[in-house]
């Protein structure tokens, strides 16, 4: 039974909160911190403009959507009744189970009935006098609430961004975003759509797109991708999960916990501690290969340590998957095409993929190259480009999202004195080990821009998150805190150490939504330092030296 905040707001005439706490989204992340709040006594509420829970897996059900990382490392570790009870049924889980999973997890913690559905934050004031965020929401029919403490888990990726093109809606066919894919009302995956007698476009070639078009090659009459920057994808190396498997997982999640814990992005892959020139050619070339088919992210978190920092072993690994493009597309033009020239392997989000390489063989598949002939605008028919118009029944817009700042940035978030924390990002992101930002008393940021779960597998790093602000919320409720904001110069040294670690690698050398650049926003043209990329180990051991250090560089009042 969803919550209904006008019964609850008794209080509303007192400076006394309607909520000790509100949390923004009920994605991974915001369920495990209204239930570690509900669980520590506070009283919370859970909102989320959606009409139900999953965050991403709610959203992001577009045909062949499913998780790049291992079914057993994805999800919540700290859940022993979880983790014992679920059985995974394939080695990288399609979006339909991921999405169970999470309602099963649901189930276990009881979360449903703290959560507030269809209600949007569109505006949240804090007031100076009082230390209390007011959140206002678009629905007409949801009453604002007022609350201490408001910890944002609204998701990295969750503003879907259309293309910047003009003449979207005069199209007569269907169109769909991928991220915002229709549902099956009966079940947990796409709804049944039937493209097999359709012309069908694809636009955008990400870790969604190369999904989408995997499958659509199986199912559409005819598929035209529309290329503007391919990237670097090897295989996913899934298969069914054995119950021999399972059972094995099962016995053995202490050790998957720790290995996991130890590494950079929180997956079971390590970097080699090794420069891939100090091995000998025959010996690193046989080890790519192996890494090459091993599951997951093996090649682009388990090679050599150099390999996205150094850029000639970065460009021996780029040769090296462009031979395998090569190998798998019997084109030649088009394996040209499909083989990245703007950036290395790795230094931006490795897409993985199951045969993706081997659809451009198909009779049924067909691609157009933006970078010589540029789409003009869509028209009623179809795609203009710059020479010919291309005629289509279903165009899918695999064209990604605001990432990181959006999911922020369009809600009205109004700090101490009225500041906007969009007029505060524009002149550059700051915050204070991607948590908070100075001028936004009580207002947490999860997941967010600096953090360190955002360039990490996403449930177990927000996990770290989630424990380490519960931890701080026990001691803000055991010596009276009212309010909590970072230090000005604390959150310039995090945001300079940011962008220190950033420097270091390649990618913070590269254009992509790991460095905030998205060619269909105006102003996004500029890099900037989003990402955390320390590891979560480094992450981890700042967060408890910071609150042993009884919470330095925070100014709790
Ligand atoms: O989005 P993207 P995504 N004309 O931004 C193209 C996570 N994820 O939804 O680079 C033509 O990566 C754009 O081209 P360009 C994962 O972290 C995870 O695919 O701007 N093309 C690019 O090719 C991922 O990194 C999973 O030139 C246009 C594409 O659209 C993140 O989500 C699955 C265009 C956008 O790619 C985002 O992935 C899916 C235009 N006007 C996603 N505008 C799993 O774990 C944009 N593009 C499995």
């Amino acid at each position: 039974m969803a919550r209904n905040p006008v019964n609850e707001r008794d209080s509303k005439m007192t400076n006394e909160a309607d909520f000790d706490a509100v949390v923004i989204g009920a994605g991974l992340s915001g369920m495990y911190q209204t239930y570690r709040l509900r669980e520590m006594g506070y009283r919370v509420m859970g909102v989320e403009a959606s009409d139900n829970i999953g965050g991403v897996w709610h959203h992001n059900r577009y045909p062949g959507a499913r998780i790049d990382s291992e079914s057993e490392v994805y999800g919540y570790f700290w859940n022993e009744q979880l983790m014992q009870e679920f059985n995974w049924s394939e080695r990288f889980a399609g979006q339909p189970e991921v999405l169970r999973y999470i309602y099963r997890a649901a189930e276990i913690m009881d979360i449903r009935k703290d959560y507030l559905f269809n209600a949007r934050v569109q505006r949240a004031v804090f007031d100076d006098a009082t230390n209390l965020w007011t959140l206002e929401f678009q629905q007409a029919g949801v009453a604002p609430l007022t609350a201490r403490f408001v910890f944002s888990a609204l998701g990295p990726l969750s503003a879907p961004q259309l293309p910047d093109v003009s003449g979207i809606h005069t199209f007569k066919g269907e169109t769909y975003h991928t991220a915002l894919w229709p549902r099956d009302p009966d079940g947990f995956g796409p709804a049944q759509l039937d493209f097999s007698n359709q012309r069908v476009a694809v636009i955008g070639l990400g870790s969604s797109g190369v999904q989408v078009i995997q499958e659509m090659a199986k199912q559409a009459g005819h598929l035209t991708v529309f290329l503007r920057s391919p990237n670097w994808c090897t295989p996913l190396g899934n298969g069914p999960m054995t119950a021999q498997r399972m059972g094995h997982i099962k016995s053995h999640y202490s050790e998957l916990v720790a290995k996991c814990d130890a590494s950079i992005a929180g997956f079971p892959h390590e970097f080699i501690p090794k420069n891939l020139f100090d091995v000998p050619q025959e010996e690193r070339d046989a080890k790519l290969e192996e890494l090459y088919h091993g599951p997951g992210f093996s090649l682009w978190l388990g090679a050599y340590q150099d390999v996205l920092s150094d850029p000639a072993a970065n460009k021996y690994v780029s040769d090296f998957v462009a031979r395998k493009i090569r190998e798998r597309v019997k084109d030649p033009r088009i394996a040209e095409m499909l083989t990245p020239k703007d950036h290395g392997f790795g230094l931006k989000r490795v897409p993985l993929e199951t045969n993706y390489y081997e659809v451009y063989n198909q009779a049924n598949v067909s691609v157009v190259d933006l970078n010589v002939t540029p789409i003009t605008r869509i028209t009623p028919g179809g795609i203009q480009t710059t020479d010919a118009l291309h005629e289509f029944d279903v165009i899918i817009f695999a064209t990604g999202f605001d990432a990181i700042k959006g999911s922020w940035t369009r809600i009205d978030i109004r700090g101490s004195g009225g500041v906007a924390l969009k007029d505060e990002w524009e002149k550059g992101v700051k915050t204070y080990m991607g948590l908070q930002c100075p001028g936004f008393p009580n207002f947490f940021t999860l997941v967010g821009p600096q953090n360190g779960a955002t360039f990490c597998n996403i449930p177990r790093c927000s996990a770290v998150v989630v424990d380490w602000l519960s931890e701080m919320m026990a001691h803000v409720k055991t010596s009276n805190i009212h309010r909590i904001e970072p230090d000005q110069t604390a959150a310039e040294d995090w945001t300079l150490y940011c962008a220190k670690l950033m420097d270091k690698m390649l990618l913070g050398q590269t254009n992509s939504w790991f460095t905030g650049i998205n060619r269909n926003i105006k102003g996004r043209d500029k890099r900037e330092v989003l990402l955390f990329v320390g590891g979560n180990p480094k992450f981890r051991d700042y967060c408890d030296e910071v609150r042993e250090s009884n919470y330095k560089g925070f100014i709790l009042a």
